[in-house]
């Protein structure tokens, strides 16, 4: 191959979209790396296991200079050096006392100081070398999933390598023939090991983006469950269902920091999901995404549709797209109303429709606090104002809004904040200034009367009588 492979105009296009200097396409091209560049993606899209393993390595490539780093809100990206062309990352996997909110915190096990929110980025043709230090009281093997690589640098303890016993430390080192979404795991002994937070998210850039992968804001948000009994500070890690505390990078609602958007900017939310037992159907307010790749590889823009709702299965990944046209404060959440809930218990009994006020007056000189959860639902988060809770505990749900009442969820939720205007993106910009007149508030009798509604029929036994018909 000769050096005067011309730069096809989509090139020029991706670079001059992604807002990169000129100058790094050039530097990037310069030498003997330019006969290997742009030919060898589509060599290896010929592949189901990224082609041939003795591919030439593309030079390092820097963020801010070859990719722009994705958003990890309540986390960063792991540092690298680059030594001998090739880039070098130092995983250390130990244990993190970690909060998952201000009010209950746990000895959980993650990697270099945190837990979920530790995020590797590379960029398609390096290669890169992972020393994985063991700081655990037990042995462990670093799995990097969805990954092409060669079997040996799998990760998969006792299959393709021996474990990393404690103290030791275990190198990987392996070419990206390819690009996406991908995620990392303990890979021994997972479901402890993973159960108690060893997880995180392995974003790789492409080398050379398309105009359509230029996104103004690009999240990583990774999704999973723990089982943390109230009152104690460790996850319970045999309990195979009924996680109570559901986490997006680590932290529930209102710990989750806000995904900050400017009004007109296209958002790319790249979320995966390493929870031991659930998939989770995410959900956002106001807006449709639409899904633009699964594990990592890209889905053709006309087989791509809108949804407002995308499940997350267990060990997926999923890039979401959308432009964020709708100034407003949107809730970012798991369908699964359990999941948006902090350490929910299943002992209680199903009290809705029943009238419970005799049995709150029987029990409660047994129990001064004792407050039901009838008869019109269970109240969580005001119940957590009233009753006594354990030490390390945080309500099921809750938080003070922007109108005086609390915000009933909790869990695995984060709020998408657009605005027109922006101080700065790095700011939570507070609660919604909401136009005059574009909020849901009480009607008015006299706008009642004007639409014909007579609420005169409907008292307090208005389950007994029957609401009109319209005609
Ligand atoms: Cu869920």
């Amino acid at each position: 191959m000769t050096m005067s492979k011309k730069i096809s105009r989509r090139e020029i296009l991706g670079f001059a979209a992604s807002g990169l200097a000129g100058g790094a396409l050039l530097l990037n091209r310069g030498g003997e790396a330019q006969a290997q560049t742009a030919p060898a993606r589509q060599r290896w899209e010929k592949s189901y296991s990224g082609g041939s393993l003795s591919i030439r390595p593309l030079p390092p490539a820097l963020p801010g200079k070859d990719y722009r780093p994705v958003m990890i809100p309540n986390g960063a990206a792991l540092p690298f050096k680059i030594s001998g062309g090739v880039k070098v990352f130092h995983l250390i996997a130990e244990e993190v006392d970690h909060a998952f909110d201000a009010g209950l915190r746990a000895k959980c096990w993650g990697f270099n100081g945190r837990v979920n929110a530790t995020v590797l980025e590379a960029v398609e043709g390096e290669r890169v070398r992972i020393y994985v230090t063991n700081r655990l009281p037990v042995a462990t093997a670093i799995h990097w999933h969805g990954f092409y690589l060669p079997n040996g640098m799998d990760g998969v303890g006792g299959l393709t390598q021996p474990y990393i016993k404690p103290g030791e430390t275990v190198k990987y080192e392996w070419t990206m023939r390819q690009h996406g979404t991908l995620m990392y795991h303990a890979h021994h002994d997972e479901m402890t090991q993973m159960g108690m937070g060893m997880i995180g998210m392995f974003v790789v850039h492409p080398r050379n983006p398309a105009p359509e992968d230029w996104v103004e804001r690009d999240f990583a948000l990774l999704l999973s469950e723990w089982v943390i009994e109230a009152g104690t500070a460790r996850p319970n890690t045999l309990k195979m269902n009924d996680a109570n505390i559901l986490t997006i990078n680590g932290k529930v609602f209102p710990s989750t920091a806000p995904l900050v958007c400017k009004t007109g900017d296209k958002v790319r939310l790249r979320v995966g999901n390493l929870s031991a037992m659930s998939h989770h159907p995410l959900h956002i307010h106001g807006h449709h995404f639409r899904i633009t790749a699964t594990d990592g590889d890209a889905i053709p823009l006309l087989a791509q549709w809108p949804e407002t709702t995308a499940l997350i299965g267990v060990g997926q990944t999923r890039d979401l797209e959308f432009i964020a046209d709708a100034p407003g404060d949107w809730p970012l959440h798991c369908h699964m109303t359990h999941h948006v809930m902090n350490q929910m218990g299943h002992q209680f009994p199903n009290l809705v429709g029943m009238k419970a006020g005799g049995l709150e007056e029987k029990l409660r000189p047994l129990l001064p606090a004792y407050m039901s959860m009838g008869h019109d639902g269970m109240d969580m988060g005001r119940m957590a104002e009233v009753m006594p809770m354990p030490n390390n505990t945080i309500s099921m749900k809750g938080k003070a809004g922007p109108f005086g009442d609390y915000i009933s969820m909790g869990g695995m939720m984060t709020l998408l904040k657009v605005r027109d205007r922006l101080k700065s993106y790095d700011e939570d910009p507070g609660w919604y200034d909401h136009p005059a007149g574009t909020v849901a508030r009480q009607a008015t009798d006299s706008e009642l009367r004007a639409d014909g509604i007579d609420l005169s029929g409907l008292g307090a036994d208005s389950a007994k009588k029957e609401i009109p018909r319209q005609p």
